[in-house]
């Protein structure tokens, strides 16, 4: 056994100041100081919510040593640093993450003598400010940069109310707000001196500056305040910490805006509840677009508050906006922060002076495009009066930006009219609309795909054109996940195994999990890794029992997709599966299967229909088959409502078998598909996304792969794809089409799943039907393996043995690398 004594607390020769104030007397001291003068409270009559809040305020306090220690380091004249500009990000319960970071997780339990701090940590409402796998990227990210010490802001919105809650009634999803602020948020602090005015909608004018210039003003028609809350993240076992600035909206108080509401009190109380508008709702739609005025300012608010505060930085160091690009890259995660391109283009030129092409030249030298959906349906356009009425002098700068663009265009393809009306940022075929993802192509030096296959995608059929035009601009950066909050401190009983046999190095150094290939024949460590596997299971299973009533056995296979509800992610592929297992138990009274507990969770958006129908089935079937006594208990199935950040650390240590099963083509990455199996399950997958790479990493004989490729997709659309001949020429499928037909899932209506089963035969775009019978084949084999125990637990341990490649450390320092080109900062002696 090796051992790493930093782990847990840090060793006496660590920097001074990581060694200070942590220890279990220090700390006893600090809950304790905090709980009388921040929370209030005496020792004796303090509830658990007290507590909590006591031990949070005690981490952020050490949290913010280090962010002021490191002020002069960050603002030293040469030093660059990436602004990740994202509408959403979903960082989860801070508390235990950040125990993790520090190091001092024993150390705070050993100054709570007696207390539960599990409890404490489990009180924690997580800021849901995202949808799924982008936000939870780019918290992931915030994680890895401040682990490596790149210095590093995170900006975006600080929505009132993030991500619905979901929960279910009669099988459906009813969705209530989320109000994660109402118990206060410890984390962050309101800094009301760095606020930013923004203006919106109204017109632009021209006239002759003294120096006999000719430039434009906005006229807006309203402005409103972006008031900056910083929660500062730290990194494991390191000194440094990134921020993460959410930008909040309120109204302009002494803002001596038009004459209209003078003396018109309630105008002016409207006007207050107008502005705070912006920020009040995080748009709950993942990979479909809502074209909704609201949607822009949102996005127009928080990108020119976050631009203006780099320029306030840059600014203040000294610098000119000559060298912004040298101070900040700024990476777009996906195109919604792209109005950014023009937004600096309008600081530099209008508000700056500065000539076109030389604010052209740093604004292009700025940028970088991380793209995420080839779907057609989530590719970002404003329809064009749209965008001008809210931001007119945008459009009059996106339109000089596309001349001048076009006219290059032109000299390069003379007389190719097709690929000019593609490459355009406006799209004119029809209605006019700005095209976002053109926006962000033509003003960023790199555009970057999140997997292997996906960047392919994006440069062969999502951006043929732009890639024609410079082929150098695109890269791949494969999507990566961070172990500390998806193993160290969701998994810890796995943690300590590994800690055990190959040291607790790996939790920075993922590729060191290799070490543990040795060990997967080992049959004391396959005892051992098998015991894990069932006391997480052992934990889910009475979790589901308390939150839905069903009872499900531990040593079931758990068969697990979670993820949000989408037609292309194919949930209702597995339930298809589901049935047919169903049907089989029903034919046959004596059949032997290996039991296994189907487990779902995800939101669906609330205005996708499908969707919807999709949760409604799998409940319906959950309903039908939990209850059916010939089922004999073999198969359980449950969906477990409101899938968010904490609830899934509770489900990957659980998890045997990850459904990632999405049509090959579709998933950009999957970034479940990766904490799954560094959770020890095995993939059951398609070819899509970043599931490629995984099979590569961890060895075909390793993952159950089925399913037609992305190719072989192309070509069966292109040669006409009919989807009802599956179904008739597979008498199986046929009967699992007519049991959700025949009502008996839906107490006899025989037509609340129509539009389900009709699209799957009619249309079937995302090609169920042909897939289904590869998937239920594979199926079979999956749960054969699972009867071979050992077998089984050695795939396990090499999926885990394997994952290196996936943390999101390697993907930070690829974008540092290649597209940032950033330095970390150097530890402190
Ligand atoms: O980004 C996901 C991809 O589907 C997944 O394959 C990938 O691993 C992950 C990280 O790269 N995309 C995603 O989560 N998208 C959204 O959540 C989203 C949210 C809002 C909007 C569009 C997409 N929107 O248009 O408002």
């Amino acid at each position: 056994k090796k051992s790493d004594p930093k782990k847990t607390a840090p060793a006496p020769d660590a920097p001074e100041h990581t060694r200070t104030g942590m220890s279990p007397e220090i700390l006893k001291a600090a809950f304790i100081d905090n709980l009388t003068l921040a929370v209030g409270r005496p020792l004796e009559t303090a509830v658990p919510e007290d507590w909590y809040q006591a031990i949070a305020l005690s981490v952020r306090d050490r949290i913010m040593q280090r962010w002021v220690r490191q002020f002069e380091k960050r603002n030293a004249p040469d030093v660059r640093q990436v602004a990740y500009l994202s509408a959403e990000f979903l960082p989860g319960p801070h508390l235990g993450n950040s125990l993790l970071n520090l190091g001092i997780t024993d150390n705070a339990r050993e100054a709570l003598a007696g207390q539960d701090l599990d409890l404490y940590i489990g009180l924690e409402e997580e800021p849901g400010l995202g949808n799924g796998g982008l936000g939870r990227l780019a918290a992931c990210y915030l994680d890895s940069l401040a682990t490596l010490r790149y210095p590093a802001t995170g900006y975006g919105i600080r929505y009132e109310f993030g991500i619905f809650d979901q929960a279910i009634k009669d099988g459906w999803q009813v969705e209530t707000t989320d109000k994660w602020l109402l118990p206060g948020n410890v984390w962050e602090i309101k800094r009301p001196n760095f606020a930013q005015v923004v203006k919106i909608g109204g017109h632009t004018e021209t006239f002759t500056d003294q120096h006999g210039a000719f430039r434009v003003r906005w006229i807006p028609d309203r402005v409103v305040v972006g008031v900056p809350y910083d929660t500062p993240i730290v990194g494991y076992l390191s000194d440094s910490c990134v921020l993460l600035r959410l930008w909040s909206a309120e109204a302009a108080q002494s803002f001596d805006f038009a004459d209209f509401n003078r003396g018109d009190y309630y105008g002016a109380v409207e006007e207050k509840v107008f502005s705070e508008n912006i920020s009040k709702v995080l748009y709950p739609n993942d990979e479909q677009l809502e074209g909704k005025r609201l949607r822009l300012e949102q996005q127009y608010f928080f990108v020119a508050c976050s631009i203006k505060d780099m320029i306030r930085l840059c600014l203040r160091r000294g610098s000119t906006l000559e060298r912004f690009h040298e101070m900040f890259c700024v990476q777009l995660n996906d195109t919604h922060p792209a109005i950014a391109v023009a937004e600096l283009m309008r600081q530099l030129v209008d508000k700056y002076a500065m000539p076109w092409e030389r604010a052209w030249d740093i604004t292009r030298r700025t940028f970088s495009y991380t793209n995420h959906t080839l779907l057609p349906e989530a590719l970002e356009k404003w329809p064009l009066p749209l965008f001008g009425s809210v931001l007119p002098r945008h459009l009059e700068i996106v339109y000089e930006i596309n001349r001048r663009f076009l006219d290059e265009v032109r000299t390069r393809f003379p007389g190719d009219e097709d690929k000019i009306a593609r490459l355009s940022i406006i799209d004119e075929s029809g209605e006019k609309y700005v095209r976002m993802a053109n926006l962000a192509m033509v003003g960023s030096h790199t555009v970057n795909g999140v997997a292997e296959l996906h960047s392919e995608l994006v440069k062969t059929q999502l951006f043929p054109d732009f890639h024609d035009l410079d082929p150098k601009r695109f890269q791949n950066v494969t999507n990566g996940v961070t172990p500390r909050r998806f193993l160290g401190l969701s998994n810890p009983g796995l943690t300590r195994l590994i800690d055990g046999c190959i040291g607790d190095s790996w939790l920075s150094d993922l590729d060191r999990l290799r070490e543990l290939e040795a060990f997967a024949g080992d049959a004391g460590f396959q005892q051992d890794w098998m015991r894990i596997k069932l006391e997480n299971k052992s934990r889910l299973a009475r979790i589901i029992r308390d939150r839905t009533g069903v009872v499900v056995d531990p040593t079931s296979l758990f068969d697990i997709q979670v993820k949000r509800i989408h037609e292309y992610k194919r949930q209702h592929l597995n339930v298809l599966h589901i049935i047919t297992l169903y049907q089989r138990l029903k034919h046959d009274p004596r059949l032997q299967i290996t039991p296994r507990t189907f487990l779902f969770g995800g939101k669906a958006a609330p205005g996708y229909y499908m969707a919807k129908l999709i949760i409604k089935l799998i409940n319906a079937v959950a309903d039908t088959v939990n209850q059916d006594p010939a089922v004999r208990d073999l198969i359980k199935v449950v969906f477990l409502p409101d899938y968010n950040v904490k609830h899934a650390q509770n489900i990957y240590p659980a998890a045997d078998l990850s459904e990632q099963i999405s049509t090959a083509g579709k998933e950009a990455s999957g970034t479940g598909n990766m904490k799954l199996s560094l959770n020890g399950a095995l993939t059951i997958g398609t070819l899509d996304g970043a599931n490629v790479e995984i099979r590569e990493e961890v060895g075909a004989e390793n993952f159950f792969l089925f399913g037609l490729t992305c190719e072989q997709a192309a070509r069966l659309r292109a040669d006409g794809y009919n989807p009802g001949d599956y179904c008739h020429g597979d008498p199986e499928l046929r009967g699992v089409i007519e049991l959700i037909d025949s009502g008996l899932f839906s107490h006899g209506d025989r037509e609340l799943f129509r539009p389900l089963t009709a699209h799957l035969l009619e249309r079937d775009d995302y090609l169920l039907m042909a897939d289904y019978r590869p998937y239920v084949n594979c199926q079979q084999q999956v749960g054969h393996a699972y009867r071979d125990c050992q077998h089984w637990t050695r795939m396990s341990i090499l999926n885990v043995a394997r994952m290196g490649k996936f943390s999101s450390d390697r993907a930070v320092r690829e974008y540092a690398a290649n597209i940032w080109k950033l330095k970390p900062f150097t530890p402190d002696p």
